[in-house]
């Protein structure tokens, strides 16, 4: 297939798309990315975030990393938040300095619920989760990994102020410019928690069933569509991906359903981690083809898409839009280059989570030599 680059006709995924009622340049979006380097006093974006994210105007969309709806949500060091005033006032820095370079953006909306730590959690109390069921994963704090705290089950009474606290994350979302907010209900943090019995043992109306599963989920997509319109309001699910303990004994019953429901809603996005993060695309069976054909909106599917992979998902019609991670650490201008076919810069592991500059701002863009060079 020749859908490279320059010729008459771009592979689909270089052209326009229409997400809701905004036109989105090209196909190719930036992925929500953990890279803690918000301000360390009060976790709110600072003006190296500003120019990290105005290098990557040139996606389709961006949506930002994961930024937590209020302190007991965090549950890693250095996490930017979305529910102080100056976290706002840092992220309408953001938002500016994106939408002057003809870029657009989302603000991605987080609780971590169980996966966390006493230390950065209000009065250094125990993490929430559905259920007292201890995840078996990691986390990071000032001094380094540290295995996360025994979690506390949330009361019935509480969950309303979840609720609220998403919906006040998302008025603030709003005032900060965002153009929209993804809902990060992926890899075993609150939301997800909820939704699977591996981590969910609730035996009230959040419990139990499928149906009471994602009952938490459906209220905080009810509750920040009041806020931006539904076609400005989309989620990010990662059907079978066991990062943070994450576990369900029927993921095709479960998703099925929840996209079923999203669908009724008429949200503009699924955004579905196929696969495990940071691991293999074929990790467990799924049908996400299932998912595509029950929701009407905008599928976003991402994990460890090349180049062809993505040109060739967009043109089979399998995906609107492919959302690149790692790709997009190293490669500030990556729609270009892989429009270009350009060669692409390695990502640095080692600066992924954590520091300055480095590893952050500082990959090269193409030069307008390899511009023409690739283009030729
Ligand atoms: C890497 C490190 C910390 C958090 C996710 C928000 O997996 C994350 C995350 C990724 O969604």
């Amino acid at each position: 297939m020749s859908h490279a680059g320059t010729s008459a006709s771009p592979a689909k995924l270089f052209t326009p798309f229409r997400l809701g009622d905004l036109e989105l340049k090209n196909r190719v979006v930036m992925a929500p990315l953990t890279r803690n380097r918000a301000n360390k006093h009060d976790d709110a974006p600072n003006a190296l975030n500003v120019e990290y994210y105005r290098q990557r105007a040139g996606a389709g969309l961006i949506i930002t990393e994961a930024t937590q709806i209020s302190q007991q949500g965090q549950g890693y060091i250095w996490t930017p938040g979305i529910y102080r005033d100056a976290q706002v006032a840092g992220w309408k820095a953001v938002t500016d300095a994106v939408h002057e370079a003809d870029g657009l953006i989302f603000a991605q909306l987080w609780h971590v619920g169980r996966v966390s730590h006493v230390s950065l959690q209000p009065g250094n109390q125990a993490p929430v989760a559905p259920s007292a069921v201890l995840a078996k994963t990691k986390t990071y704090i000032e001094s380094g990994f540290a295995e996360v705290s025994e979690p506390r089950a949330l009361r019935l009474d509480e969950i309303p102020g979840i609720v609220a606290d998403f919906g006040r994350a998302a008025q603030n979302a709003k005032a900060a410019g965002f153009d929209g907010i993804e809902l990060h209900g992926a890899h075993g943090y609150l939301l997800d928690q909820f939704l699977r019995d591996g981590s969910n043992q609730r035996q009230d109306a959040y419990g139990g069933s499928i149906e009471n599963r994602v009952r938490l989920t459906l209220e905080v997509v009810d509750a920040v569509s009041k806020v931006f319109p539904k076609e400005r309001v989309g989620i990010r699910i990662s059907p079978v991906s066991p990062a943070n303990d994450a576990r369900d004994t029927d993921p095709q019953a479960l998703f099925g359903h929840l996209v079923g429901e999203l669908d009724k809603r008429g949200i503009a996005f699924i955004h579905v981690v196929e696969g495990a993060t940071r691991d293999a695309r074929d990790y467990l069976p799924f049908d996400y083809l299932a998912l595509r054909k029950a929701f009407r909106g905008a599928y976003i599917a991402n994990n460890g898409f090349t180049r062809e992979l993505a040109i060739e998902t967009v043109e089979k019609g399998e995906a609107d839009l492919i959302a690149f991670g790692r790709l997009f650490i190293a490669n500030p201008d990556l729609p270009e280059r892989l429009k270009l076919d350009a060669p692409l810069n390695t990502p640095d592991v080692a600066t992924f989570y954590g520091g300055d500059a480095k590893g952050y701002t500082d990959y090269p863009e193409l030069a307008p030599a390899e511009r023409s060079h690739a283009a030729g």
